[in-house]
């Protein structure tokens, strides 16, 4: 039976009190509660203080550039797709710098859960304001206040049709857990946009801030395939923001639709290099 203490206890870099901790406990709640085992499971990230977190788990991980956590994690999940394939990423990472590559993946829709450190700043390099930053949020770069347009994650995922779309609070760890258990089950890609106090450099949005706002759906009262309802309460975001899954539409995966898959995974099936080897003499 797999524990919590099969993914290993690390010390980390984060600061006392980030809400990366929250993370990364409801991480590995949700991977012991669904029984995968670490050899069983890839993280893939790409920088910032969130993408840290593989770093600090017992498990095949890869840690490459900023804003690329999904395009590994996607080719991982073409090689050996009996993998539970994890893409880690922040707000800078996967909004901002990897924000190409968020908008394709949910075209290609790969069995990946993605899980977003949304902590609307980029953490690493000290405080600059990020895509999902408030209107009006200072920072030592940002003097005068923020003045472009927050992005809206779960917004842009709905209008893209990606197939699982939620959100959660790092403050909030069963809740969270079980939103990333539901990522992992659904086959597709799955967007788990996570709420995630940044206490040394987002003096705006604090724990006590997002307290006093997160409440939980239980029933976000339409059905979870009904998009244009789905972006409508994705839309809501103030005094009150809901946390749960918005959005679920079932449908084939990009491995699904990849015929070589089909007898296996890839790293499984001998290299056939016959016709390769014969279009290479046709050159000689
Ligand atoms: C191509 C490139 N541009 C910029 C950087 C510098 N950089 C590293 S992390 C980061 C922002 C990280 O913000 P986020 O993804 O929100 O992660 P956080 O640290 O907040 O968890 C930036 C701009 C970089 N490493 N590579
Ligand atoms: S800078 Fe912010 S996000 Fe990074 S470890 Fe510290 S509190 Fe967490
Ligand atoms: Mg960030």
């Amino acid at each position: 039976m797999v524990s919590i203490e099969d993914y290993g206890n690390f010390e980390t870099a984060w600061c006392p009190g980030c809400g990366n901790f929250g993370i990364l406990k409801a991480l590995k709640q949700a991977l012991v509660n669904l029984g995968r085992s670490p050899h069983e499971v890839l993280i893939a990230s790409g920088i910032g203080q969130s993408s840290k977190l593989p770093h600090y788990l017992k498990c095949n991980t890869f840690n490459g550039l900023h804003g690329r956590s999904l395009p590994p994690a996607t080719g991982a999940k073409v090689a050996n797709h009996e993998l539970t394939v994890i893409a880690v990423t922040g707000d800078g990472d996967c909004y901002g710098e990897g924000g190409n590559h968020f908008l394709h993946t949910v075209r290609r829709n790969p069995d990946i859960t993605m899980i977003v450190h949304d902590n609307q700043i980029y953490g690493l390099t000290k405080g600059q304001a990020s895509p999902t930053s408030e209107v009006g949020m200072r920072t030592k770069i940002q003097a005068h206040g923020v003045f472009n347009m927050p992005l809206n994650p779960l917004s842009l995922a709905i209008s893209m049709d990606c197939s699982f779309v939620s959100r959660g609070y790092a403050g909030n760890i069963p809740h969270l857990a079980k939103l990333i258990e539901k990522g992992i089950q659904h086959k597709g890609l799955s967007l788990v946009d996570v709420l995630q106090p940044c206490v040394s450099f987002n003096k705006l949005n604090t724990f006590k801030w997002y307290s006093e706002r997160v409440y939980e759906m239980e029933d976000p009262g339409y059905e979870l395939n009904d998009r244009v309802r789905a972006f409508e309460k994705s839309l809501e975001w103030g005094d009150r923001i809901p946390l749960g899954v918005f959005y679920v539409n079932e449908k084939p995966s990009f491995e699904e639709h990849l015929d070589v898959l089909a007898t296996g995974p890839l790293y499984r099936n001998a290299a056939k290099t016959d016709a390769v080897n014969e279009l290479i003499d046709g050159f000689v």
